[in-house]
């Protein structure tokens, strides 16, 4: 019998995990392994989730844009970096406290998808709030295939996008989706050719970083807790989110603009 150690493929340092860039209010992340389509290691984890944070602390930031490239979004997390884990090492490396530090995020994220998007990546891009996707998106959890199942969400988050039927077909068979059919069952946001997918993200990014900033994350907190508590309880909810926006200037800027029909001018305050 032979044996093979599987190793992570080595990094080198003049190859950036992630590369960040702003334009205007809007913040880019950009996932940086190509050679091993975006698969997501720990060490880029923690870098975008510290990256994702300056940006949610930073007062010009208003909207996070995460993208891959065209052939990838992410194609997983890091198969050979798992390979020869065990629960306990899996257990002490805690992993899941980064992406607990992505969920937290608090300024909308929007995700620009194309190509594969598939185990962690289709998690990450769960984790993003606006999902724009190339029409050569494949998106699916084929971690069946690798004798485990998901494990940063996507049992649940894929279940409460597309419903229990599909969540089955895709995560027990490991089929992918192609973006269409994500687009008929609520997954992403919108499908556009394959050219456009960063371009439109950027357009929604900008068109989001023109509202109030608080506005905006108080949507998204909205929004979030959808998934997280009865209607009732989030109807409260919402409505104690409405009334503190009444304590922000934003909101009399932006009633006042359109009773004066001027556009508003929102400061973040
Ligand atoms: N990990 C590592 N390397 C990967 C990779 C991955 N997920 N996906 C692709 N690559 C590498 C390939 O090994 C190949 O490397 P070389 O052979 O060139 O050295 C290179 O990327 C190009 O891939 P292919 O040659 O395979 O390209 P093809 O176009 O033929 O196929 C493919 C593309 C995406 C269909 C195929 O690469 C593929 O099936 N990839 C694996 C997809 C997959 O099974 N993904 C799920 C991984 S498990 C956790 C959080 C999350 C997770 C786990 C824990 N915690 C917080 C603890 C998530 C788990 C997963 O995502």
């Amino acid at each position: 019998m032979t044996t093979t150690t599987i190793e992570p493929k080595p990094m080198t340092t003049d190859e950036p995990l992630i590369l960040t860039e702003t334009d205007g209010h809007v913040a880019i992340i950009r996932i940086n392994r190509p050679k091993v389509l975006n698969a997501l290691n720990p060490a880029l984890m923690t870098m975008m989730a510290e990256q994702m944070e300056a940006y949610d602390r930073d007062d010009d930031i208003y909207v996070i844009v995460l993208a891959g490239s065209e052939r990838a979004f992410a194609a997983g997390a890091d198969i050979a970096d798992m390979a020869e884990q065990s629960t306990i090492s899996m257990y002490k490396r805690d992993q899941f406290a980064t992406w607990e530090r992505i969920k937290k995020i608090k300024k909308p994220i929007v995700a620009a998808v194309s190509g594969f998007a598939l185990g962690g990546g289709c998690e990450l891009m769960m984790h993003c709030d606006v999902i724009i996707c190339s029409e050569t998106a494949q998106i699916g959890q084929p971690e069946i295939n690798l004798g485990v199942m998901p494990g940063a969400g996507g049992t649940q988050r894929l279940t409460r996008a597309v419903g229990k039927a599909l969540a089955m077909d895709v995560i027990l068979t490991g089929r992918f989706l192609s973006a269409q059919e994500a687009l008929d069952h609520g997954l992403v946001s919108r499908v556009v050719p394959p050219e456009h997918f960063f371009t439109e993200a950027m357009q929604v990014a900008k068109e989001m970083a023109k509202k109030g900033p608080i506005a905006l994350r108080l949507a998204k907190e909205g929004v979030l807790k959808a998934h997280e508590m009865s209607l009732s309880e989030g109807l409260e909810y919402e409505r104690k989110l409405f009334y503190t926006l009444f304590a922000t200037e934003d909101q009399k800027e932006g009633m006042r603009a359109f009773v004066e029909k001027r556009k508003p001018e929102f400061k973040g305050k």
